[in-house]
């Protein structure tokens, strides 16, 4: 599949992995890595590989491939995070700092004390720890695709 990039892209770049991020799943219309400013550790954003900056923007053919996707990461979160549940959502325009579509997915647990969308940003100690919950979530989703 030819995948359209755009070159000045954040989000474009680590697609083509021009741009180092901490890949957990990929298949051939989507990537998903670890937010660099987690909510929590695990936390993920899901991209479409071409570049569409809303979710207005992406075509049908790819909605359901893309959210199956977004279902299969929600699911190895969950499992490869030992969470209660996830929060799956996106900015769209509003609040959107990164202009290239990206699905958020967040591991939750009871009582973490998350309320409405104010929500604060961690970072992860080390690189070891970001390691550590990348080998997690990636050996989840190999889990899943069993
Ligand atoms: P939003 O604010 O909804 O557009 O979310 C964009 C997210 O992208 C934000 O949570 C931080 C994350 N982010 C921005 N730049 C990078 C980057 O270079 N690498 C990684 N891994 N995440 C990034």
């Amino acid at each position: 599949m030819e995948i359209l990039s755009n070159n000045v892209c954040l989000f474009c770049k680590i697609a083509s992995g021009e741009l180092a991020a901490r890949i957990v799943f990929e298949d051939e219309i989507s990537v998903a890595f670890l937010d660099h400013r987690p909510v929590f550790p695990g936390h993920c954003l899901l991209i479409p590989k071409e570049h569409f900056e809303t979710l207005a923007d992406l075509p049908a053919k790819l909605i359901e491939p893309y959210f199956k996707n977004a279902q299969l990461l929600a699911r190895a979160i969950e499992s490869g995070m030992q969470a209660d549940g996830t929060f799956v959502g996106m900015n769209n325009k509003v609040s959107q700092s990164v202009p290239h579509l990206h699905v958020h997915i967040v591991p939750r647990r009871r009582k973490d004390g998350l309320r409405g969308f104010f929500w604060p940003r961690t970072k992860y100690k080390t690189e070891a720890d970001a390691e550590l919950v990348q080998s997690a979530i990636r050996e989840a989703v190999s889990e899943l695709r069993k």
